[in-house]
């Protein structure tokens, strides 16, 4: 598979069908029943993406700062990393090491994420690779400066997008959803997984 690169940032459009995605929600659900989506909150206030993860670690905000920690802030470990979501980096990767966080982020409609740059992970030269699933999402990537030029593009249900190279280090958002219902999410709703290595 060929990606579009916009940026530096390699985007798989399509990379999963139907039955993929189906089996990956699936998934995920089964690790929300045990780690339920929490609203991390920042200095600046609640976010309004909700989060949870599985594997080793996961992101974790609230008063006193965010990282990364061993458990969901109810004290439990975070489940295993699926294997329906890890085989998409041992396709597309092309790293030595396997991810220690699958970060799960859930959009409701008004839901944003403002640009900013992930610099909370130890090694920045290990990619990032990212999954969207359900509403679509005008994804904005910028470069390595807050004040570099930035260029936009709506993300699709069942394209990845794999962060390595440059645009690992550079700043990016999603502005807003695509309002309404989509197949995978009736009720409409975004998820995005993101595959890291984060010691
Ligand atoms: C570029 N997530 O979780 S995915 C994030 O759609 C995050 O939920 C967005 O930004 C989302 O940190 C964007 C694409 C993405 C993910 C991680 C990156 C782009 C990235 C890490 C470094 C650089
Ligand atoms: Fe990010």
């Amino acid at each position: 598979m060929t990606p579009l690169e916009i940026k530096g940032f390699r985007i798989y459009p399509a990379a999963l069908n139907r039955a993929a995605q189906d089996r990956i929600i699936a998934d995920v659900r089964d690790v929300l029943r045990q780690a339920p989506l929490f609203r991390p909150r920042t200095r600046r206030g609640p976010m309004s993406v909700r989060m949870s993860a599985a594997g080793e670690y996961g992101w974790i905000s609230d008063t006193k700062g965010y990282r990364y920690e061993p458990n969901h802030p109810d004290g439990q470990p975070w489940p295993a990393i699926p294997g329906s979501i890890r085989a998409l980096w041992d396709d597309l990767a092309d790293s030595p090491r396997t991810p220690e966080c699958c970060l799960i982020n859930w959009y409701d409609e008004g839901a944003r994420m403002g640009l900013h740059q992930d610099a909370d992970e130890q090694d920045y030269d290990c990619p990032v690779l990212s999954v969207s699933l359900g509403a679509e999402a005008l994804f904005r990537m910028g470069g390595t400066e807050r004040r570099d030029p930035t260029v936009s593009h709506w993300l699709q249900s069942g394209d990845v997008v794999l962060l390595t190279g440059p645009s690992r280090r550079a700043f990016h958002g999603v502005d807003r959803l695509r309002p309404g219902p989509s197949p995978l999410f009736p009720e409409g709703g975004r998820l995005n997984l993101t595959l890291r290595v984060v010691t």
